[in-house]
């Protein structure tokens, strides 16, 4: 794969000889786990019809080999991407576990992605296939699959054949009563190299919708081990995974993949809700949960109210967005758990607070890297020389490490941007240094908006509404909020001309979901004004005019 920038060789020997890079594969893995922990529970949660399921390590073993061969008898070949938009239902694991074992890549994409977004997908990763959920709480996959797929036919690709996870062909043997695929089966991938990539995830996206990012099996497992280590994991670890399975932080921080490194459970929830995560808490003593900060303050008001039995949860681990200091005191007493603060990202990099850390660390700090050998770099934010900032000042975080990637999948141009000529990450995060090596994050230098650990690139807002007629010039910015850290607004210098101003609005919004993007990228505020303040180089200046927004617009 020529157009993966990969660690040069003075690195992956410094990363073999210290016993970090290893020769397992994500196949090699899961059987070695099906082998030692057979009989013993690995998923509990419901398939896509909606009925529960409880696997053993077994049955997941026998779940993946049918997804192979479900996957294979579509068209699926070694080395090929498939691209994943499913929700958390049990499939989603036998499926990725599925491309682990015949070799194929899974690119993680979410269910809330839309037609602008997987059709970008499947052109970049030249997807074979594309497996989703029919209906996804009442919406119909299939139809934006087939939209995706005319789409891809009019570009001149090659659409990718679609599985359904809701046809009943995808179904294991064991499932009683269902038809399935008879066809032989695949085998375990032979001598595969660890240093292949695995599997694509995806970037938070700053620049358009996000980019791909090859993650190789032995730098990604290196994560899972270190991760599952730093939290204690073990079989007895029950793990809830509340927020969407295939972002990186619910698959491997540490996660589906850290959980079943340890031989203990995961438990999918089929919903965000507190309601449901209480009941699967209770029901399944769970151990250990991830959640992004407005989860975690939607926790704190239900648990007042509702009285859960939460005795079984000892972690409860918050990240993805920057949880507010005063967020993080509460929650430890209100749920008795230990506050784990995760600040990762895809690209690799991430950071935990420690169990033996003191708690004015764990409630005002977002961790520190996993690794001795995660290189940081504290640089001044605008200084195009990147010189590094005294102890404890605020810089830009750039990075470089064992499972941080070197570049991104087929994009050369990103590449130029996001990292240095010697290989370091910019992560556009801005943080502090702390003496004990914990960072703190105090901001963000990156086009990029947060809302509730959702990322959304604000080019992505951008463009289409720059092509709508009505839009003379447009801002996307992300706006303090009490909730959702960040909400989106967009702010938009209307043509003169324009039909009607007062429907304007509305009218926006409806152009961008017609233009395919995923739902949670929709403005939760769109403003209208006639001129944009400008930088002294006359570009629109987001900060003048979120400084604008916060002191006068708000009440308009
Ligand atoms: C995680 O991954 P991504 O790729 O969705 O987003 C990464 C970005 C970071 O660069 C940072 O801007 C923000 O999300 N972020 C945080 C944070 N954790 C992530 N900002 C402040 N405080 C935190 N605790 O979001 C992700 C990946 C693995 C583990 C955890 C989170």
């Amino acid at each position: 794969m020529a157009s993966v920038r990969s660690w040069p060789d003075e690195f992956r020997l410094r990363y073999r000889a210290a016993g970090l890079w290893h020769e397992e594969t994500f196949a090699d893995f899961l059987a070695d786990r099906t082998d030692r922990f057979a009989s013993r529970t690995a998923v509990v949660g419901v398939d896509a019809h909606g009925d529960e399921q409880r696997w053993t390590y077994r049955e997941l073993a026998a779940r993946a080999a049918h997804a192979a061969r479900v996957l294979r008898d579509a068209g699926v070949r070694e080395g090929d991407r498939v691209v994943l938009t499913l929700p958390n239902v049990v499939e989603f694991v036998a499926f990725v576990a599925g491309c682990f074992r015949m070799g194929a890549l899974p690119v993680f994409a979410q269910p809330g992605h839309r037609e602008a977004e997987l059709t970008q997908f499947c052109l970049l990763s030249d997807a074979a296939a594309l497996v989703l959920c029919g209906d996804t709480a009442g919406y119909d996959h299939r139809g934006l699959a087939e939209r995706v797929t005319g789409e891809l036919r009019r570009r001149g690709g090659t659409p990718p054949a679609v599985v359904d996870v809701q046809d009943p062909v995808t179904d294991g043997p064991a499932l009683a009563g269902r038809p399935a695929a008879t066809t032989a089966p695949v085998t375990v991938r032979p001598g595969a190299s660890a240093e292949e990539v695995a599997f694509l995830q995806l970037s938070g996206g700053t620049t358009g919708i996000s980019k791909l990012i090859p993650r190789t099996h032995a730098d990604y497992l290196y994560s899972v081990r270190a991760s599952a280590e730093i939290c204690e994991l073990d079989e007895q670890s029950v793990m809830l995974v509340v927020l969407p399975a295939a972002h990186n932080f619910a698959m491997s921080s540490p996660g589906i993949l850290g959980v079943l490194h340890a031989g203990g459970t995961v438990v999918l929830a089929p919903d965000p809700s507190p309601r449901t995560a209480f009941r699967l808490i209770e029901q399944e003593r769970v151990t250990l949960t991830a959640l992004v900060p407005p989860l975690a303050q939607a926790w704190l008001s239900s648990v007042r109210r509702r009285r859960p039995d939460l005795s079984s949860l000892r972690v409860l681990q918050v990240g993805g967005a920057k949880l507010a200091d005063t967020v993080a005191a509460q929650l430890g007493p209100a749920l008795g758990v230990r506050v784990q603060q995760v600040f990762g990202m895809a690209e690799g990099l991430v950071n935990y607070t420690r169990a033996d850390d003191p708690e004015s660390v764990t409630l005002t700090s977002q961790g520190r890297p996993i690794s001795d050998h995660d290189e940081i770099r504290i640089v001044h934010p605008t200084d195009p020389a990147e010189p590094e900032v005294g102890d404890g000042e605020e810089g830009a975080l750039l990075t470089r490490g064992p499972y941080t990637i070197r570049g991104y999948y087929r994009d050369e141009i990103a590449d130029r941007d996001s990292f240095t000529a010697d290989g370091f990450y910019r992560t556009g995060d801005l943080v502090r240094r702390l003496p004990s090596g914990h960072l703190v994050v105090t901001g963000r230098a990156k086009d990029q908006i947060n809302r509730a650990g959702e990322k959304v690139a604000c080019e992505e807002l951008e463009q289409p509404l720059l092509a709508h007629p009505e839009v003379l010039d447009v801002v996307a910015l992300g706006l303090p909020d009490p909730y959702l850290g960040e909400r989106i607004c967009v702010v938009v210098r209307p043509e003169p001309e324009a039909a009607s101003i007062d429907t304007l609005p509305e009218r926006l919004v409806a152009h961008l979901r017609d233009s395919g993007l995923a739902t949670w990228k929709l403005p939760d505020d769109v403003r209208l004004l006639d001129v944009f303040p400008t930088t002294h180089v006359g570009k629109n200046s987001r900060r003048e005019l979120r400084q604008l927004l916060a002191s006068h617009l708000q009440e308009i």
